[in-house]
């Protein structure tokens, strides 16, 4: 059995109330860790680690923060495979995913915000004629907090402290209790490569005992949050008496639209992904799929016979296509809504029910799911399931296709299959998104901005987004005369 830490000032700790809570591995059913139960005593500790380190690394320069992120980026490269399956054996996704984009993302977070600080600039602006110069001096926060999921659990962890730390904040940090093993070792990581003690917090424990104690901390200035959307309205309540800085990445229920007039191929095989990676957890994933009337039965044929062709396995086989969902109460709640989609009068394509896995009998596998719908407006179609179930239904025109779109409360993601350009841009241009795809998917260039519009959050992180939601900007505003 694994006991995890807190890693608070540098140093690995148990929660100071002693309590443990169990850790699963959904592959198999098992508990195989206790990680603390944090509560607003331990959050307390960190905060204050954070705030004694907060004078020093914030005047360091840019160049030694920069350099200590670059190392902590190289480290997890060097850590990949240790990694990698730390992350499978606590969130169920196959290793070769873990090892493919995970892990190598982590990196690529630290790196691009090691890089992205010695970049980073305010602006000036001359009153002409006035005597006046104004220039935006770009501070850090002071202590900021961190709250990730457990779809994703190194990747957006640390797609959330790299700029903190970056912008020269200090963090408590707060990984899903569900998936906390990697944001556990980052703590070693972060030692080895010279990150002063305090600067980073990882703190352990339930999102309403300790993720409700960082939110409601009245010292801890700005939130970044990733999760569901229910939470983050919570988060918003907490927060916004306190007039903290939010950032809330949500829920999505994406859709993906799909014109006769599309490479065909492609689409066919990036459909398959951009459905069922992750198990279909990912809050990128294009859940609502609608397909020109023309082509509809043709799709249909074509995508259930590559959907039946993925394997459902062990998270370790080098073979599989599909892992474990992430927790027992997970499970329930996808197979739910097959259950729903059923009541509603929805056609299960394929899929709907559990797969047992050789020697993994107590695991959370479920098979892929396609669901033929007929109304927009149904509970499936609307509301985030977060598993590996699509809705699928035909569309006669164009304006059509982006009413169906723009139905839903969400609006994180979309994608559009398309050679026609002017139908790009119009689609582009109205589908309520904070994300257009056009014949692609999950492409990301860590410079653009990433968010969501409507009920799937607000603010924008990404590239230079990052960096000016973790400072405060002053206007510094200078008369001069101008007569020597
Ligand atoms: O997420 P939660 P859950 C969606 C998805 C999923 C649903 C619920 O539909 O089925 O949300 O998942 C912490 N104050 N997404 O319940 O609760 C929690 O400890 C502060 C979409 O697992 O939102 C964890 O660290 N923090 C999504 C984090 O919030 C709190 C990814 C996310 O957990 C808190 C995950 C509180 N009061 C789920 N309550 C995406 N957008 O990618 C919980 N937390």
């Amino acid at each position: 059995m694994d006991y995890l830490k807190n890693y608070i000032n540098g140093t690995y700790c148990e929660a100071i109330s002693g309590a443990w809570i169990d850790n699963y591995n959904p592959s198999t059913g098992a508990v195989y860790a206790q990680i603390p139960d944090a509560d607003n005593k331990d959050i307390d500790a960190a905060y204050k680690a954070a705030q004694a380190a907060f004078p020093s690394w914030s005047t360091a320069t840019i160049e030694t923060r920069s350099r200590v992120l670059l190392k902590i980026a190289d480290l997890i490269e060097v850590n990949l495979d240790s990694l990698a399956e730390a992350e499978a054996r606590d969130n169920g996704k196959p290793l070769s995913l873990a090892k493919a984009v995970d892990i190598p993302r982590a990196s690529a977070n630290f790196r691009f915000f090691g890089n992205a600080i010695t970049q980073f600039a305010s602006e000036a602006h001359e009153s002409v004629g006035l005597n006046t110069m104004n220039y935006t001096l770009r501070q850090p926060i002071g202590v900021v907090g961190c709250i990730s999921p457990w779809n994703l659990p190194l990747y957006l962890f640390t797609w959330k402290i790299a700029p903190a730390l970056a912008a020269g904040n200090c963090v408590v940090a707060k990984p899903s209790e569900v998936t906390p093993m990697t944001a556990y070792l980052l703590g070693e990581i972060c030692t080895e490569a010279g990150l002063p003690p305090g600067v980073l917090n990882i703190v352990h424990g339930t999102g309403p005992s300790a993720g409700q104690a960082i939110v409601a901390h009245p010292n801890i200035k700005a939130i970044s949050f990733t999760g569901g959307t229910e939470t983050g309205a919570h988060i918003a309540r907490t927060a916004a008496p306190m007039f903290k800085k939010l950032s809330l990445e949500l829920g999505g229920k994406n859709p993906n639209l799909i014109f006769a007039d599309c490479n065909y191929e492609k689409m066919l095989s990036v459909t398959v992904k951009s459905s069922f990676a992750n198990q279909g957890q990912i809050c990128l994933c294009g859940s609502r799929i609608y397909v020109e009337e023309t082509i509809y039965e043709e799709f249909k044929k074509d995508f259930i016979a590559k959907v039946s062709a993925l394997k459902v396995g062990n998270p370790f086989d080098d073979d599989t296509n599909i892992g474990a969902l992430v927790s027992k109460p997970h499970m329930e709640k996808v197979q739910s809504y097959i259950k729903i989609a059923q009541e509603e009068g929805g056609s299960i394509l394929y899929g709907g029910a559990p797969v047992t896995v050789a020697g993994s009998e107590n695991g959370y596998y479920l098979q892929p799911t396609i669901i033929e719908i007929k109304d927009n407006g149904c509970r499936v179609n609307q509301e985030e399931i977060f598993g590996p179930v699509v809705t699928i239904m035909p569309f006669k025109t164009e304006t059509e296709a982006l009413e169906l779109a723009n139905g839903v409360k969400y609006g994180l993601s979309a994608t559009l299959w398309t050679s026609n350009i002017d139908r790009t841009m119009r689609l582009s241009a109205q589908i309520q998104a904070g994300i257009v795809w056009v014949n692609t998917w999950l492409n990301r260039d860590l410079r653009t901005p990433f968010g969501g519009v409507k009920q799937s959050g607000v603010g924008r992180e990404g590239g230079f987004e990052a960096l000016k939601f973790f400072t405060e900007a002053k206007n510094v505003c200078i008369s001069y005369d101008a007569d020597i």
